[in-house]
């Protein structure tokens, strides 16, 4: 046994002179590792095959892409390149680099399960949460809404699929309530990665405010919940706090009685 000491010490002596180098390394390759900001669309379909543009930072290294969370879910990288902040923007908000996916999610992928993870040459980026529709009626957004009267006519409850596409870019829809009825407003963007800060505002047919909100529980993302004084129709408008637009701001807006 003695004669075998020296050789363990030595190989002791040799992790602990070797293990600063490591960390080094470890902490130059975290700042290499991709970053997965959001996709475009926001909005991830269960039962669907469908193509998704990655945004994010070092994506145009990432030489594949994960996906977990859903049984029978895949996703195949199909292309990638450097893509930089456009004018107003900023590479922590809409990142450096993008990333094209088509992704197959399963019937029954649920909401808050499924994550991507981009890996790189120097590794993995964390896990992004997508945003999957749930049960709620799904509504693509139709351009121009910019109006009240351009509004766009949506079922209660639904949830709308859209997307501040450009700068002071105003969405308006428009819903049917009846008296009494506490209506939810609830917008699902920048706790998703979007570069939106969205704010929402509530009018009665006269076009009087009946309530507005900008950030809610700690995120940019609103939510409101009003009562309606009569039977009839309702607007709500959607806006980037800041006035800023792009083609990744997208963003869905529940609509659904509260309660
Ligand atoms: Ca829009
Ligand atoms: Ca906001």
């Amino acid at each position: 046994m003695a004669t075998r000491l020296p050789v363990l010490l030595a190989v002791g002596l040799a992790v602990t002179a070797s293990a600063p180098a490591q960390d080094r390394k470890k902490d130059g390759d975290k700042k290499n590792l991709p970053k997965l900001l959001y996709p475009v669309p926001l909005v991830a379909k269960p039962g669907e095959t469908q193509k998704l543009v990655l945004r994010g930072r070092g994506l145009d290294t990432a030489t594949e892409l994960k996906v977990a969370g859903a049984d029978g879910a895949t996703v195949k990288l199909l292309g990638k390149k450097k893509s930089p902040p456009g004018n107003n923007q900023s590479a922590e908000k809409v990142g450096d680099s993008e990333a094209e996916v088509e992704l197959v999610l399963p019937k029954d992928a649920k909401p808050g399960a499924v994550k991507l993870v981009a890996v790189g040459p120097a590794g993995e980026s964390e896990p992004y949460t997508l945003l999957v529709r749930d049960d709620l009626p799904a509504v693509a957004e139709k351009e121009p809404s910019d109006g009240f009267d351009a509004a766009q006519a949506v079922p209660v409850p639904c949830a709308v699929e859209g997307v501040v596409g450009k700068d002071k870019d105003a969405d308006v829809y428009r819903f049917e309530g009846k008296k009494g009825d506490k209506v939810t407003v609830e917008v699902q963007a920048a706790r998703w990665g979007s570069p939106l800060d969205a704010l929402v505002t509530v009018y009665d047919a006269d076009r009087r405010t009946l309530g507005a909100a900008d950030d809610a529980k700690g995120s940019p993302d609103p939510a409101l919940t009003v009562t309606l004084p009569r039977d009839g129709a309702y607007f709500v408008t959607l806006i980037d706090a800041h006035d800023s637009g792009g083609p990744g701001s997208g963003y869905r807006l529940v609509i659904r009685k509260a309660g």
